[in-house]
């Protein structure tokens, strides 16, 4: 059991694009340590290993109610995508900042279990917003990002202030 430090804006490490996992034995210490850091959050329902500082594409996701249906997706792309939707999301990257994003309302994701086994997740709900923006960290993409220069210079403002009066 590891919680690992989550890293947050604006820290340079977030913006890195992760590499693909070759070896998956090599990865079930960084998977569970994910997982428990995932776990010791109020209520973070996904983690990329971005967000912890490690740089292989490898994100969690837990969406059920009494968090306890731990996904785990290894190297995920989108290979199919349609329509819009508009969901407000927040990010334990960006704490206590919340907005409006944009994103595909359904998505078809292939990705590799820990075991290395091939699967398909295709979803129209929730599920797939959370896919959407954990696949971003593993780009080095943050959801603001998504938003207008206005909308996030003034997120950002917000943000440093908080980040100030933590201190
Ligand atoms: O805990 C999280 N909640 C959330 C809400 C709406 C859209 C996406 C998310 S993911 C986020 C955890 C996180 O930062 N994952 O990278
Ligand atoms: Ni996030």
């Amino acid at each position: 059991m590891a919680v690992r430090t989550i890293i947050e804006i604006p820290d340079e490490r977030l913006r890195i694009k992760c590499k693909p996992v070759t070896d998956f034995a090599a990865v079930q210490t960084l998977i569970d340590d994910l997982l428990d850091t995932m776990y010791s959050t109020d209520s973070g329902i996904g983690l990329a290993a971005t967000q912890i500082a490690e740089t292989l594409s490898i994100m969690v996701i837990d969406i059920s109610d009494d968090r306890n249906q731990p996904m785990v997706f290894i190297n995920p792309e989108i290979i199919e995508s349609e329509g819009e939707t508009s969901y407000q999301e927040g990010c334990l990257s960006i704490p206590e900042i919340y907005a409006d994003v944009d994103r595909f309302l359904r998505v078809k994701v292939k990705a590799f279990d820990r075991n290395g086994e091939q699967f398909i997740v295709d979803s129209d709900e929730f599920l797939s917003i959370v896919m959407q923006h954990e696949i971003d960290h593993l780009h080095g993409k943050v959801f603001i990002d998504h938003l207008s220069t206005l909308k996030r210079n003034m997120l950002l403002k917000k943000l440093k202030k908080q980040q100030r009066l933590k201190q």
